[in-house]
């Protein structure tokens, strides 16, 4: 049975079970440490959340084969939509576990209906209340996670390694960019025909590269990342559980384009193996599945979920 993904701004259930299952999942130990992973400091026990904040670092700072330019594994090039697709169906399955709810799935955090608000209210929304998921502070003042109810226990140093670490949660709310996207932002990304195009990088065109946001730097997702700032920001940035809304949001868009567009793909696997893992049949890099998973695999989704409403 498809779960059916909806908005959390309208979805209190919803919202509530997502809560529920990161502070679950944060506290779920299974015995993977912090020396295990190579990550420096004092060892310490990694939680389940956590091990996905670890693989998405990880992915950014592989950069293999080093002709990728500014690709990596999982941005800045074609395998960004299906190797967030994957993440998010690997924690909505474990949130299922957690919980032992079957028919939980992910909110999405439809950030371009705020993007048309005025910059003043666009802070001011029900996701940033007690009943959402808090405001902003260095660390988080107020919601489910703010003070000792929410430990970031890895980021990175200023070089961008990993490290051990134990403090609360941080964000900076239109600190550093004072607007979201708008939905007129969407629109035009949703009308581009081409999934993506050479050189298959932060240049490109295509609906992949504008919805991550390269194009007019920062645009889309991309800008969502800076507007959240705080933990945000970095390689680490699955600290923040609205990372999560904000891809799920980024997959909704993805899955809009891919039914007006056959559930297409590309670059197909007669592109030039340097492109790994971005072509449609590479396997993508995981650190969480034993069996591979390409782009091939996710552009066929509804049997697992659906979403309530597309754009
Ligand atoms: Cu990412
Ligand atoms: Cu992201």
């Amino acid at each position: 049975m498809a779960v059916i993904r909806t908005n959390v701004a309208t979805s209190q259930l919803a919202r509530d079970r997502y809560v529920d299952g990161v502070l679950a999942l944060k506290a779920e130990f299974l015995g993977t440490t912090t020396a295990d992973l190579g990550i420096g400091g004092p060892a310490q026990q990694v939680s389940t959340y956590d091990l996905f904040t670890v693989w998405h670092h990880l992915a950014m700072g592989r950069l293999t084969p080093p002709t990728q330019g500014d690709r990596n594994a999982a941005h800045s090039g074609p395998v960004f939509l299906p190797w967030h697709r994957l993440m998010l169906v690997l924690l909505e399955l474990q949130i299922q576990r957690v919980l032992g709810i079957d028919e939980f799935a992910l909110p999405y955090w439809d950030w371009a209906a705020d993007g048309d608000l005025s910059a003043a209210q666009q802070t001011n929304t029900s996701l940033w209340k007690d009943t959402g998921i808090g405001g902003d502070g260095s660390p988080v003042a107020d919601g489910p996670f703010s003070g000792n109810a929410y430990r970031v226990r890895i980021d990175s140093d200023s070089t961008g390694r990993l490290r051990a670490t134990d403090r609360g949660l941080r964000r900076d709310l239109a600190g550093d960019i004072a607007t979201l996207p708008t939905s007129a932002d969407v629109a035009t990304a949703l009308r581009l025909t081409d999934y993506d195009t050479p050189d298959w990088d932060r240049t490109s065109g295509g609906f992949r590269n504008t919805v991550e946001g390269w194009p007019g730097m920062p645009g889309l997702h991309n800008r969502v990342h800076v507007w959240v700032g705080g933990d945000m920001a970095p390689a680490t940035s699955p600290n923040d559980p609205v990372f999560y809304l904000n891809h799920c949001n980024v997959d909704r868009l993805w899955e809009a384009w891919l039914q007006d567009h056959g559930h297409t793909y590309v670059p197909d696997q007669n592109e030039s193996a340097d492109l790994q893992p971005h072509r449609i049949n590479d396997a993508m890099y995981s650190v969480l599945t034993s069996q591979p998973v390409t782009p091939a695999d996710v552009l066929n989704v509804s049997t697992f979920y659906t979403y309530d409403k597309l754009p």
